[in-house]
C-alpha cells in the first residue's frame, strides 16, 4: 500500500450492529418500524412533536444497554497509533465511537446526547428523555429537539468534510448502505481527487461500484484487520 498520510473514514449503521443497535435499512430495522417521514423530517416534527420526541427518547435510552465493538475499539487504535492525518465522520446519532475511544469524532448527521433548541439555537449535552418538553438550560424555553439532521436538513461541517476528501490518500467507508446523500457521494468526491477509496461491508451497497475495493463481512472482524494493515505498512 503506497503511504498513507491522510485518511477520510465515514461511518454508518453497520459498524453498530454488532452493538446490537438496529440499523436503518434491514428488516425489522428502524425504518421499517416508523416511516421516514414521520419520525426523521421537520414536517414530521410539527405534525406530531411526542412521536419524534418519543422516538429519539427511545433510542437515546437505548444507548445504556450497549457496547461498543471491536471496530470502534480498532477505530481509537488507529486515532492513537497513526502518525498522519484522520479524520473520523459518522452519520451515526450515538455515542459508541467516543465510548470505544475515538477522541476525535465529527457527527455529520449530530447526536441523540445532544439537544438543539428551536428558540435561541443553543445545542447542549443532553442525556434525559425530551417528550414532556424541559427548558432549554439557557433561554428556559420549552423548545428543544433532538440535535439530529432530518432529511431535508443541511449535515453538519460539509466544508471541512469536503476539504478533507479533496486531499485525503485514502478514504474508508464502513457499514453504510450508500442510500442517503451527501454522505453517498463522498467516494466519488475522494477518488475524483485521486484518493484510494475502501468499502468494509456486510454486503455489496448501493456505491460498491464507485470503489477501488470492497471487503465483505462483520465490522467487527474487517475494522481490526484493516488498521493492523495501515499501521503495519505505515510503520505506526
Ligand atoms: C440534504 C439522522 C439538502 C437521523 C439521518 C433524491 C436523490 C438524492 C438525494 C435525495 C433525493 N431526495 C432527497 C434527497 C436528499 C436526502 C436523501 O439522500 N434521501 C435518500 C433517502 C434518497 N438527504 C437529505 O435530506 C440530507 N440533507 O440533502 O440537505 C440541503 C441542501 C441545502 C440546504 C439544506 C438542505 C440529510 C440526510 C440525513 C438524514 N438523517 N440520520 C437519525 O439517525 O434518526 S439518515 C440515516 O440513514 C443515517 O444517519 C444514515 O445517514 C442513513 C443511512 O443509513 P446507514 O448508516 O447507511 O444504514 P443502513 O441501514 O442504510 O445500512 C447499513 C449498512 O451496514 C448496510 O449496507 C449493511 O449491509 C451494513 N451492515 C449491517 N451489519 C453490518 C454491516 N456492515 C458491517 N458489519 C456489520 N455487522
Amino acid at each position: 500500500m503506497a503511504e498513507i498520510e491522510r485518511i477520510v473514514i465515514l461511518t454508518g449503521a453497520g459498524i453498530s450492529a454488532e452493538s446490537g443497535i438496529d440499523t436503518f435499512r434491514a428488516a425489522g430495522g428502524l425504518w421499517e418500524q416508523h416511516r421516514i417521514e414521520d419520525v426523521a423530517t421537520p414536517e414530521g416534527f410539527a405534525r406530531d412533536p411526542r412521536l419524534v420526541l418519543g422516538f429519539y427518547d427511545m433510542r437515546r435510552a437505548a444507548l445504556a444497554q450497549v457496547e461498543p465493538n471491536p471496530a470502534h475499539a480498532a477505530l481509537a487504535r488507529l486515532e492513537r497509533d497513526f502518525a498522519g492525518e484522520l479524520l473520523l465522520v459518522t452519520q451515526n446519532v450515538n455515542d459508541l465511537h467516543e465510548r470505544g475511544g475515538s477522541a476525535r469524532v465529527l457527527h455529520m448527521h449530530g447526536e441523540l446526547k445532544s439537544a438543539l433548541c428551536t428558540a435561541c439555537g443553543t445545542r447542549s449535552r443532553w442525556e434525559v428523555p425530551m417528550i414532556d418538553r424541559p427548558p432549554c438550560p439557557v433561554c428556559h424555553a420549552p423548545m428543544l429537539r433532538p440535535d439530529v439532521v432530518w432529511f431535508g436538513e443541511m449535515p453538519y461541517e460539509m466544508g471541512r468534510i469536503y476539504r478533507a476528501l479533496e486531499t485525503c490518500d485514502l478514504f474508508v467507508s464502513i457499514g453504510t448502505s450508500g442510500a442517503v446523500y451527501p454522505a453517498a457521494g463522498f467516494v466519488q468526491e475522494a477518488r475524483v481527487n485521486g484518493a484510494r477509496t475502501l468499502e468494509l461491508n456486510l454486503e455489496p451497497s448501493e456505491g460498491s461500484r464507485l470503489f477501488h475495493e470492497t471487503r465483505l463481512g462483520p465490522a467487527s472482524a474487517l475494522v481490526p484487520e484493516w488498521v493492523d494493515e495501515v499501521l503495519s505498512s505505515a510503520g505506526g
